[in-house]
């Protein structure tokens, strides 16, 4: 799959051409890249086709150069652009209060080309003399660096998941693999994936490891072992490959699919059942007891459930699966609607009926339509509230006519600084669900910012709080404010939570939810601003699951006839 290749390469032309203060193209090279990265179509496919002009924001040209890099592998107007401005825009790109074309002033003026270079220049304060840079926004990188660093070499779940399936496809078709799992932070759905790894069964280890290395193009083989190669595909991600017998594939799958404290906390219990749990198998006076399944391991070891992989993070799994107490985790078919999202009445890509049209495709009951409301954002096309009424009215009228999904009038409304919200009651009380967020002034003291968001939650009208810590992985930190104390003032308001989708958000994270769960409920939403973002909801709802959400965790797990009569709409 070449998809992210390409949407990563336009995206850093978009950024060279920005910041050469071209205009019109760094627009047209973004949305070219946002499409492809969405598509859920190999966009080779699309190319054999002929169809590559049908994607939306590619036009001839931008096709023509998709259509060099698939043939050539290489793109000579990319090549050229890296040439004049060598620098890792991605990673500098991710460093707040850093844009492109700030970045490719630092390297005109600093030479600084990626993160180190960075860093030594902000030790050694050379970039707060240089014009549109202060004493301030020097500081703001020094921060942003390390979020930036942590983050740098992992890639989003949502991004190597495509990248995961199509690895996976392909080692299938090989004769000589007779089983094969995808393990590690993978298999437990974490938010980001450090590297990927690949657990296989076969008597044919050599002949495994040659087709795995030559398996991508640009493909780096880092090791390459009878037993363990490892590989850096093209899109950047690195692969690890394993082979092993048919009867240690479960304690194998059990060790590597981690965590890491979970290992050490079931080599733990085996030890104090003399025992020893290694990858190979569980030992009994070096006699194999078990080894072949997960589940066998597990039992021998006096665990009474399998402990599904997004769990094993040593945070009482085993506990609870050695008195049979697990929760029964909350699953994709028991999402009944959609809770937040988008159409082109405000910052959304498709219409209500698109929209309607998706949800319903998927199989929901409800979606709720939280176009953004009020006056206070400056960017998102927010509506005023004549035009938040006439939208209600025309969902209205879409209900009489729309068959098998039901819209909920809704808003994303934005907290202001004092918590008041910047839509008045009068119209909020026209709306089924009304959503409220920070959109504005992100940084405010802990004591200012948990009052901000408790006063928000105190407004009757607002059910829910989208997005609330604010994070972007890997980009913006979450805002300082007391957990503890919203979450205490959410029971109290009877305030829903969300867990947004959205790749780069999922926000609540599973820990938040882990902690709060059985004080709020929380909503699942995906923030959808395009008909296709509604597919990530098997993101944020792995998400609940990591924080052990069951059914009864999740509002919209209820039918719409039970959501009506929580919001009496
Ligand atoms: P990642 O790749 O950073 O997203 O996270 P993981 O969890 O996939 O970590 P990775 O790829 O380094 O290793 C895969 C699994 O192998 C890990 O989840 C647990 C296991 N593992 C790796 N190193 C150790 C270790 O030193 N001790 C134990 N007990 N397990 C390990
Ligand atoms: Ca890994
Ligand atoms: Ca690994």
């Amino acid at each position: 799959m070449k998809n992210l290749e390409i949407a990563r390469m336009l995206y850093e032309i978009a950024d060279i051409l920005e910041a050469q203060d071209v205009e019109f193209k760094p627009r047209a090279y973004r949305n070219a890249a946002r499409s492809i990265e969405e598509l859920s179509e190999d966009i080779i496919d699309i190319w054999k086709r002929d169809e590559l002009e049908k994607i939306p924001g590619v036009g001839k040209n931008i096709g023509a150069k998709i259509s060099e890099y698939l043939e050539t592998g290489k793109l000579k107007y990319y090549d050229k652009l890296k040439r004049q401005f060598p620098v890792d825009l991605e990673a500098l790109g991710k460093v707040e209060g850093l844009g492109p074309k700030r970045a490719i002033v630092l390297y005109k003026k600093l030479k600084i080309k990626n993160l180190d270079d960075l860093k030594k220049a902000v030790e050694k304060h050379k970039i707060r003399g240089l014009a549109g840079f202060g004493e301030k926004s020097e500081q703001k990188i020094m921060e942003g660096i390390g979020l930036a660093k942590e983050s740098g070499k992992r890639m989003l779940l949502s991004q190597a998941t495509p990248i995961a399936n199509e690895l996976a496809e392909k080692l299938r078709l090989l004769r000589e693999v007779e089983k094969l799992e995808i393990v590690g932070s993978y298999r437990r759905r974490k938010e980001t994936i450090g590297d990927l790894d690949v657990l296989i069964v076969s008597k044919k280890p050599g002949k495994v490891m040659d087709f795995f290395t030559k398996i991508d193009k640009p493909l780096t083989i880092l090791v390459k072992g009878p037993s363990k190669s490892s590989v850096k595909l093209g899109s950047g991600l690195q692969v690890d490959l394993r082979v092993f017998g048919e009867s240690s594939y479960g304690s194998a799958m059990l060790y590597f699919t981690g965590s890491k404290d979970h290992n050490i906390a079931l080599r733990r219990l085996a030890i104090s059942k003399k025992m020893k749990l290694s990858e190979y198998g569980l030992f009994h006076a070096k006699k194999s007891v078990a080894g072949k399944t997960e589940i066998e391991v597990y039992k021998k070891l006096g665990l009474k459930q399998w402990i599904p992989p997004e769990l094993r993070e040593n945070m009482g799994e085993i506990e609870a699966s050695l008195k049979g107490k697990l929760p029964k985790l909350v699953e994709l078919k028991d999402i009944k609607g959609d809770l937040h999202s988008h159409t082109k009445w405000s910052d959304g890509r498709d219409t209500i009926e698109e929209m309607a049209a998706m949800a319903k495709s998927l199989g929901y009951e409800y979606l709720l339509i939280s176009d953004h409301g009020g006056t206070l954002a400056p960017v998102a096309n927010c509506m005023p509230e004549n035009k938040i009424l006439k939208q209600g009215k025309k969902i209205d009228e879409l209900n009489k006519k729309l068959k098998g999904i039901r819209l909920l009038k809704g808003s994303e409304t934005n907290i202001k600084n004092d918590g008041s919200i910047d839509v008045s009651n009068k119209t909020l009380k026209t709306l089924d669900i009304v959503t409220a967020a920070i959109h504005t002034k992100f940084k405010m003291s802990k004591k200012e910012m948990t009052k901000r968001i408790i006063t928000a939650m105190e407004n009757e009208h607002i059910d829910v709080i989208a997005h609330p810590t604010g994070r972007l992985i890997g980009s913006r930190q979450p805002y300082d404010f007391d957990f503890d104390e919203v979450v205490d003032a959410a029971k109290r308001t009877g305030t829903f939570l969300e867990i947004n989708c959205q790749p780069e958000r999922l926000d609540l994270n599973y820990f938040h939810v882990f902690k709060a769960r059985n004080k709020v409920k929380f909503t699942l939403g995906t923030d959808a601003h395009d008909k296709n973002h509604m597919n990530y909801m098997e993101f944020g709802l792995a998400q609940a699951r990591r924080g052990w959400c069951e059914k009864k965790h999740i509002l919209n797990t209820l039918s719409l006839k039970d959501l009506r009569k929580v919001f009496k709409f």
